[in-house]
């Protein structure tokens, strides 16, 4: 990085530090955190500085349905002030409805003149599902139905952001027998969007995202259901920190027994780490440092981002293994010597034959773990 670039950089975090009022080394934490996140390469917190002070702040019209508001609170946390004010120095939030001061006819004129205003140029992020049953009679705001306000507003945006699980594919008020038909933004305008699910979604998954739009004039890459890849292209249990119990075979069984209290494998108790794409094993949540994620509280994943899972499996239902790799390459943490169960001697027979992968591992492990039962009960 020249000497130039440098100065550039610390000129431009200073404008953003002392706009903002916080410090400069926060901003620049921020840039780091927001790069690391994104997957990009070393010095790109430098362009995201840059982008952040000289952007025009895109405009931004959020639209609430089916919903708890829980994405909006996670953005707005007053455990992250930092993130708060980024939040909104990044975007131009002109229409929200529970953040604005404007309500009735106001709040309509509002989204009405942004939308003329940053005609095919402003972001509509939509949180919250839009019921579809009876022509969509079941929500309405400022006497629109949600499904005429989503269609409305997304003819004219430059991108569409369902943001929560609940507007990436019906999440929580979609759930069987769904009476309100509540479905998600893609379904209902037809088209493919980006989506950030979870249950509330990561709050950085959306600045991220927000941040890539700004720097790189374009968002993120995404998968086929319109989910960013730096933020939702590997599962969960490929980067939990409780790996290495699964891996050697060391569970929790109930809530508050030994294994529990070890903090041993929560795949027993139902964890859907396996079958849910998401990052929240890596970037954690509520900016109170490593380690603040549902897994690494005590519960298991409920798999909220994941569609087909969250709010539709059974939370005790064990998770479907998917893209299980046996750590063939480093020994087991805790491998237990001398007898070996037909479950384990089956298991090393396929992975010698290199035929079942994961899925042989796993049966090595589930194997011993049922080994170890027996051998505790005397059997
Ligand atoms: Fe709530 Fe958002 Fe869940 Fe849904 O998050 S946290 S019910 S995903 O739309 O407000
Ligand atoms: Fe972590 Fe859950 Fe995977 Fe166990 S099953 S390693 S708790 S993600
Ligand atoms: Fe949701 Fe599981 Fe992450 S429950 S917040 S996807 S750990």
């Amino acid at each position: 990085m020249s000497e130039t670039y440098i100065e550039e950089t610390t000129e431009a975090a200073d404008k953003v530090a002392s706009r903002l009022r916080i410090d400069r080394r926060e901003f620049m934490q921020f840039c780091a955190a927001t790069a690391t996140t994104l997957g990009l390469s070393t010095g790109a917190e430098a362009a995201i500085a840059k982008a952040v002070e000289k952007a025009k702040r895109p405009s931004v019209i959020w639209l609430h349905f089916q919903e708890c508001t829980g994405c909006s609170e996670s953005l707005l946390r007053a455990e992250h002030p930092t993130l708060e004010k980024l939040i909104l120095d990044v975007i131009s939030l002109d229409y929200h409805e529970t953040l604005m001061a404007a309500a009735g006819h106001q709040a309509e004129a509002a989204r009405k003149s942004a939308m003329k205003a940053n005609k095919g140029k402003y972001i509509l992020v939509v949180e919250g599902a839009i019921p579809v049953a009876q022509g969509g009679i079941y929500c309405k705001i400022g006497g629109h139905k949600a499904i005429d306000l989503l269609k409305e507003c997304a003819a004219d945006a430059a991108a569409v952001i369902a943001i929560g699980s609940c507007a990436s594919w019906g999440g929580m008020p979609s759930t069987d027998p769904n009476p309100t038909g509540s479905s998600g933004v893609a379904d209902v305008l037809g088209k493919p969007v980006v989506t950030i699910p979870g249950c509330p979604p990561n709050p950085y998954n959306f600045l991220a995202t927000a941040v890539h739009f700004l720097t790189f004039g374009k968002l993120p890459d995404i998968d086929a259901l319109g989910r960013p890849k730096f933020a939702y292209g590997r599962i969960i249990h490929e980067h939990c920190e409780r790996r290495a119990h699964f891996d050697a075979g060391r569970f929790a069984h109930e809530f508050g027994d030994e294994g529990h209290r070890k903090g041993y494998c929560l795949y027993k108790l139902g964890c859907k780490g396996p079958e849910t794409y998401a990052n929240c094993s890596t970037i954690g949540f509520g900016d109170v440092g490593e380690s603040n994620w549902p897994v690494a509280c005590g519960h298991p994943c409920i798999g909220c981002s994941e569609k087909g899972v969250g709010f539709t499996k059974p939370i005790h239902m064990t998770a479907q293994l998917k893209g299980m790799s046996p750590p063939a390459s480093y020994p087991g943490v805790v491998e237990q010597q001398g007898k070996s169960s037909f479950a384990s001697a089956a298991a090393l027979a396929a992975i010698a034959g290199a035929a079942a992968g994961g899925a042989a591992m796993l049966a090595k492990n589930l194997g011993k773990q049922d080994e170890t039962a027996a051998q505790k009960k005397g059997e």
